[in-house]
């Protein structure tokens, strides 16, 4: 395709409620938007995980919107067209970047996929028509609290429940929730809270039959992670260090992980996703879905790529109402514990552009 144009837009959406995790409190999200429209007037859609600050990840959202201006647009638009397919070899100079690169990709990826007339889900080999859910749940003021937290997502259905954990939150937390609910899919994430030298403590999570932990240690300590594997019981899945589909082959390799959080704004979009799918279901190496508190946009493509058959764990995958009060997409909506799985052409979302105007806090057409 041509790209005649190109919209970034950062909006500001609250959240329902705090999310605490290891590296600090989330009370809203602030998402980098991306459009596209090429020469047929079709206009694609993606947003830009990366937070507003750097602390789960490099990237921020000013320095993604600066480094989309400044280089990674122009290096698309010296193309005189451009297919999804050829977004990230274009843009492979730049080093890093994989969530601005990816909403390049995806945004080019959506309108690309609703001239040919397919969905994202067909497009990346889907074998769902709906996933099951898992709930992302932060650190609580105390156990009480936590506890009411995960009593009301159980009862809306989440059909798996992942606490946050850091040093001081960690073993009675998992145990006053294991206690509740005996035989629920239970996980945890440390997003890299603990040291090598805590391999004992966290082996005394193994009781509580937990589905993994993940990310304890730094991102770039994959050996550190493979000999915490050999401490603890419970299986590693490694979260911020898989950054490519090369990064997941060699923690395999490594033993430094057994079960991969897929999060395609990490790893530089959904291509390079289906290709982690693609060496871990070969592999026998369960895979699931993460998420990045995305708005509906973000959400819509995550569960076309749920929807593959090696994603066989309940991801982060929630429904709306889970974030915010509104979405800028028609809300999506869990029933029994599942989300559909969009099948219209595209990622399959119109967004609410009323509503996204009257969130917008920063503009720049390109
Ligand atoms: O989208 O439900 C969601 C959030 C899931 O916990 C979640 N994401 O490390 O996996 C993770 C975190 C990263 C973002 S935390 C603000
Ligand atoms: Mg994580």
């Amino acid at each position: 395709m041509k790209l005649e144009k190109i919209e970034l837009g950062i909006i500001a959406l609250p959240l329902v409620r705090p999310f605490r995790t290891s590296f600090g409190t989330q009370t809203s999200r602030e998402v980098l938007i991306v459009k596209v429209v090429n020469e047929n007037g079709t206009t694609g859609w993606a947003e830009c995980v990366a937070m507003s600050e750097p602390l789960y990840s490099p990237e921020y959202v000013a320095g993604c919107l600066d480094l989309m201006k400044r280089f990674l647009i122009p290096a698309l638009k010296s193309k005189p067209t451009i297919t999804a397919e050829e977004v990230a070899p274009v843009l492979k100079p730049f080093l890093g970047a994989p969530m601005a690169k990816a909403a390049l990709e995806t945004a080019i990826l959506d309108a690309q996929l609703q001239d040919q007339k397919i969905s994202l889900a067909t497009y990346l080999g889907a074998t769902k028509s709906r996933v099951a859910c898992g709930v992302s749940v932060g650190i609580a003021n105390d156990l009480e609290a936590l506890a009411e937290e995960v009593s009301s997502y159980v009862e809306q259905g989440y059909r798996r429940i992942k606490l946050k954990i850091e040093p001081g939150w960690d073993i009675a937390a998992v145990k006053k929730i294991r206690d509740l609910y005996p035989t629920i899919l239970l996980q945890v994430d440390a997003n890299q809270a603990y040291t090598r030298d805590d391999g004992k403590h966290l082996a005394a999570l193994d009781e509580f039959n937990l589905l993994l932990i993940e990310q304890p240690l730094d991102e770039h300590d994959i050996l550190g992670h493979a000999l915490l594997a050999k401490q603890v019981k419970t299986p590693i899945c490694l979260d911020e260090s898989i950054i490519s589909l090369q990064s997941a082959r060699d923690a395999l390799e490594l033993k430094a992980t057994t079960i991969i959080n897929v999060k395609p704004g990490r790893v530089g979009g959904y291509i390079e996703s289906v290709k982690i799918h693609d060496l871990c279901l070969k592999n026998k190496i369960p895979v699931w879905c993460g998420g990045m508190l995305e708005t509906g946009i973000g959400r819509a493509a995550n569960l076309a790529l749920a929807a593959l058959p090696g994603f066989t764990l309940p991801g982060d995958t929630s429904a709306s109402s889970r974030y915010f009060k509104e979405d800028v997409t028609a809300p999506f909506v869990m029933i029994d514990g599942y989300l559909d799985v969009p099948n219209t052409t595209g990622i399959g979302i119109t967004p609410n552009l009323d509503f996204l105007d009257s969130i917008t806090t920063h503009r720049e057409d390109i």
